[in-house]
């Protein structure tokens, strides 16, 4: 959220650079990088407020695209460039661009630290699965027993689920979308923005090259019904192509139910995306026994970093004055070098 507005009213144009598109052709990201241009002007921000933060992979190229501020970094520390840039300058709206490798794997750490102090960031993280960039390597999200070059027996790893990991965090907000989605895809985004504190948006995307189908369940028209659960907050939890499955709560655990034989959307979960526990149940939710949740699982209040870090700089200035940095360097032991 930035509290500066756009003198004139922008258009998605206003948002495009002259640079080259350097994706493969058929790429989720380029569905994303049009979304993200065609909200942007409502959120009615000026562009030198505007900054994309992003690490290493196709992803992250993000930021040439964009005709706002842009900061290509290195790999996996988007996350903490953003946080030193948002608590310097609150005024800005401050948006992470990575991947699953990159913000999971080498950058897990920074990722996870941004998450849990709730700085103002927007963090969308383009999940295909796998590393594009590099030429299909297995992700930290990738499949057990998923072939790839570096896993050609299959990989033995457990994958990360990204919207648990912002929730163990205790993010303040958590979202999943997919690439295809244009419209919900946008409204996620305007929800991320409007949100004060780290903004998750898990992003399904398509790596057409190394990964292709890898969302298809949830991104294919035919099969999306029956594989995808869109959530509202405080509408029951249907889904199926005759919206005639829900959720409901069996004991400690959720249980997919047919309606019909005396079950009505009244017996279904109601979305509350204030209630912690029920993020988390739903988060863990995966097909084939499940549904995968998309929209908002989680949106709560807490105070954010940039405002504790600025109101002790406040405090600190009120009661020692405004400091002076050459002072600073030149007290206790100094010496010099000859
Ligand atoms: C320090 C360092 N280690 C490794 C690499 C190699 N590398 C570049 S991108 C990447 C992974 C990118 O995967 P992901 O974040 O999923 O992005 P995608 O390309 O799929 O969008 C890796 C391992 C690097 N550039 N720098
Ligand atoms: S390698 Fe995959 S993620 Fe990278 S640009 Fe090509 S299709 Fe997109």
């Amino acid at each position: 959220m930035s509290t500066i507005t756009a003198p004139t009213a922008l258009s998605r144009k206003d948002f495009v650079t002259d640079q080259d598109v350097r994706w493969c052709p058929g790429c989720g990201d380029y569905s994303i990088l049009a979304q993200v241009q065609k909200v942007m002007p409502e959120l009615g921000i000026a562009r030198e407020n505007v900054v994309f933060v992003s690490g290493i992979g196709c992803s992250s190229r993000f930021p040439y695209y964009m005709n706002t501020y842009g900061f290509h970094s290195i790999h996996g520390r988007a996350p903490a460039i953003a946080t030193g840039l948002k608590a310097a300058r609150p005024e800005l709206s401050v948006w992470v661009v990575t991947g699953d490798g990159d913000g999971l794997s080498i950058g897990g750490n920074h990722m996870l630290h941004a998450l849990r102090r709730n700085i103002d960031l927007n963090l969308l993280l383009f999940n295909n699965r796998i590393y594009g960039l590099t030429k299909g390597q297995y992700s930290p999200t990738s499949e057990m027993g998923k072939v790839t070059k570096s896993t050609p027996l299959g990989s033995i790893d457990y994958p990360l689920n990204p919207v648990s990991v912002a929730l163990g965090a205790e993010a303040t907000f958590v979202a999943r979308t997919v690439d295809v989605d244009a419209k919900h895809l946008q409204e996620m985004i305007r929800r991320a923005s409007q949100h004060r504190g780290t903004a998750f948006v898990e992003i399904l995307q398509n790596c057409n090259i190394f990964n292709d189908g890898a969302w298809s369940a949830i991104s294919d028209k035919d099969s999306k019904p029956d594989n995808a659960l869109v959530l509202e907050h405080g509408k029951p939890m249907l889904f199926g192509k005759q919206r005639d499955k829900g959720i409901r709560m069996n004991g400690h655990r959720l249980e997919v139910v047919q309606l019909g034989n005396g079950i009505t959307a009244a017996d279904l979960l109601v979305h509350d995306e204030q209630d912690a526990t029920l993020a988390f149940l739903l988060g863990a939710m995966h097909t084939p026994a499940f549904p995968v949740p998309l929209g908002v699982l989680r949106a709560v209040q807490r105070p954010t970093y940039d405002e504790a870090i600025n109101a002790q700089v406040a405090q600190a200035k009120a009661k020692l004055g405004a400091g002076d940095l050459d002072a600073l360097f030149a007290q206790g032991d100094t010496w010099d070098v000859s």
